[in-house]
């Protein structure tokens, strides 16, 4: 398809002079412009193809960058990237050196705030809006929010301040009736209704209402727009209680509803804040996303044609490994139960969901709320799993500290996507579990060397019913043995010799395991043999195994897949502060270094961070260069 409007435009002051029909038009060029370019980079697909309306019609008619626009999570503004200066590297999406799949404010001046983690655009806006007026500068805040998003206690926060204080501010909700899977709730039930309610049925009068403020061409259009919207009404709804000009719901799809009533509302002298409810449809204009329980939230490459995933592996993710053995477990035992805060087929408990649907909980996008709910639940005898992506947990850290360890609560963590996560770059790195968990007392931390392990660490949390405990595990697959299937809890704390060897010894903790192997293999040609060990527990550590490492060993190098203060940490805080015996070997921790990581490969981070074979090899050569005498009869032919 020609894309003749889209070519001729990069940003959008250049569309801003477009008739509103141009402006549909310009609308199926970006709906195609964005379908065409996941297909080829994977990434967030339903969510853009359900704003690129409301994307061209906030352009349009505010004066962006100067007003300043924020989008909720930021998954749904590849459209909002193409019209904003960046459509020529749309393509480089999610990769390397390439746009992010989120919003990062050093990506473009139309990029107010950072955004990936859900529900925070009304909180920023506030603070914008506070800053502008303090400012004297009329400038437009706009924060647009998905009814998911809706779900978390921040954006209540926020709206119970914004609404209080009559900052004229404007909040916009995408109401496509979908988070990542069906939403939940108590307000997506009130959104439903609100939907559905008889009286937003007639709306000839308030269309007038408004209409009447507007220039006649621009009123004809809106008269006619009430073919296309649901209704329009003003008053009665919650967010009036709350202190909004509540206006909607509308077509969110209709460009030439939307662009008078955004009009309007620019222009409007109310001495509120605005609630727009937009309807939308996610996935909205792709038959394969539209037909699909998904939507294509986040999908692979896939065939243009037939929607069909272009990514092809045999192998299990962790998470369905996770999802299959607790669902497994709770057969025999009740007491077994599983929360998700809105992630419920990325954590894999839609397969527990399915042979246990009364035993699972999800909450909404409320990680706290999922927290301190386990925590309840733990009280009364239950044995909560609580499946939540590292990067997320960090929102819900006082109640880990406050109503998990603090009670001593067996709450079970199964942390998903820890350590990098390539094209999802730094806002979804699971960095910190480690460091912030293993500051706590009480905790017991897992973490598996591979799926087997895995298997093993759900079975041992199982059995910890005094304590909170936490086992993590990375996004992507990973090997499974099938023929070595063990179910047994391990011994607590207790770490494991996975190959003997001399003068260097690796302790790992986590899937670098595999990569530890590589390592040695290539040192192995240099007539270097180290020991291998698997550590299993970040805490509490194992100080028998920590101490057999240091007395049979020149150098001891720990690994894990986190941020400083970690597992290293640990280790060190032992030997140091604990352990008696002096020590003369030379102890070096490989951890993730002190900045964030940008998106790319994982491989590629990993390599980046010094965490792959060659550059482990590398660190454990020169420890024989510096420190081994004879170390002429060692080759020196590892890569430079
Ligand atoms: C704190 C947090 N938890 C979970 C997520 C994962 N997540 C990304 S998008 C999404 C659903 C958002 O739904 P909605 O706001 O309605 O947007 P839609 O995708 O429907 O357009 C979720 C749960 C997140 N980004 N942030």
């Amino acid at each position: 398809m020609s894309n003749k409007l889209l070519d001729k435009i990069n940003f959008p002051s250049d569309i801003r002079s477009f008739s509103l029909t141009q402006l549909e038009d310009l609308s199926k060029e970006l709906r195609n412009k964005t379908i065409e370019t996941v297909s080829k980079t994977g990434g967030h697909l339903g969510a853009g193809l359900g704003v690129v309306e409301l994307t061209i019609a906030l352009h349009y008619v505010f004066n962006t960058p100067r007003d300043r626009l924020i989008w909720d999570v930021g998954h749904q503004t590849y459209p909002h990237k193409i019209l904003t200066g960046r459509k020529n590297k749309i393509e480089t999406l999610r990769q390397k050196n390439g746009l992010y799949g989120f919003v990062k404010r050093s990506e473009s001046e139309y990029d107010p705030f950072g955004t990936a983690h859900s529900s925070t655009s009304i909180s920023a806006g506030m603070g914008m809006k506070i800053a502008k007026d303090l400012n004297k500068d009329n400038a437009n805040i706009i924060c647009v929010i998905g009814d998911g998003a809706l779900s978390a206690g921040m954006a209540y926060e926020a709206l119970n301040n914004v609404g209080a204080t009559n900052k004229q501010m404007i909040v916009i909700l995408n109401d496509n009736e979908m988070s990542i899977d069906r939403p939940v709730g108590a307000m997506s039930n009130y959104l439903t209704k609100l939907l559905s309610s008889k009286q937003y049925t007639n709306v000839r009068s308030l269309l007038k209402k408004i209409s009447e403020k507007l220039p006649k061409s621009v009123s004809k259009t809106l008269y006619k727009a009430e073919e296309f919207s649901k209704g329009l009404v003003t008053g009665g709804t919650l967010f009036e209680e709350l202190g909004f000009y509540y206006l909607g719901p509308i077509d969110g799809h209709n460009i030439k509803t939307l662009v008078p009533i955004l009009e309007n509302i620019k222009t409007s002298t109310v001495d509120k804040p605005i609630f727009l409810h937009c309807i939308t449809k996610k996935g909205k204009g792709y038959t394969p996303a539209e037909k699909s329980d998904d939507k294509f939230h986040g999908v692979n490459k896939f065939d243009l044609k037939t929607g069909q995933s272009l990514s092809s592996s045999n192998q299990k993710t962790y998470s369905t490994v996770f999802g299959e053995t607790l669902s497994r477990a709770a057969e025999s035992d009740e007491k077994i139960l599983a929360i998700t805060a809105a992630m419920m087929s990325g954590t894999g408990l839609d397969i527990f969901n399915s042979k246990h649907p009364s035993r699972l909980f999800d909450v909404g996008i409320a990680e706290q709320h999922a927290v301190t709910m386990a925590a309840g639940l733990a009280t009364e005898g239950f044995k909560p799993f609580v499946a939540i992506y590292s990067t997320f947990l960090q929102r819900a850290y006082d109640q880990i500290v406050h109503d998990v360890a603090l009670q001593k609560l067996p709450v079970r963590f199964a942390i998903d996507r820890a350590g990098q996560v390539g094209p999802d770059g730094p806002t979804h790195a699971g960095s910190y579990d480690i460091t912030y968990l293993s500051t706590l007392p009480n905790f017991i931390i897992m973490a598996p060397s591979n799926q087997n392990e895995l298997i093993r660490m759900i079975n041992t949390a199982i059995v910890i019913d005094d304590r909170p405990s936490a086992f993590r595990f990375p996004r992507g697959t990973g090997e499974i043995d099938i023929t070595n299937l063990n179910y047994n809890p391990l011994d607590i704390g207790k770490g494991t010799i996975f190959r003997e060897g001399n003068e260097v010894a690796i302790l790992n903790l986590g899937t670098r395991m595999q990569t530890c192997e590589e390592a040695i293999k290539l040192l192995n040609n240099h007539n270097i043999f180290p020991t291998l060990a698997d550590a299993r527990f970040a805490k509490p550590i194992d100080t028998d195994l920590i101490d057999r490492l240091l007395d049979n060993h020149k150098y001891l190098i720990t690994i894990e897949e986190g941020s400083s203060g970690g597992f290293g940490s640990s280790v060190l805080n032992y030997i140091h502060n604990e352990r008696i015996k002096p020590t003369t070997t030379k102890i070096n921790n490989i951890y993730f270094p002190d900045r964030f990581i940008d998106h790319q490969l994982l491989e590629d981070q990993y390599e980046e961070i010094g965490m792959d074979a060659n550059s482990i090899a590398k660190k454990i050569l020169k420890f024989y260069q510096d420190n081994v005498i004879d170390f002429q009869s060692y080759n020196k032919n590892i890569k430079n």
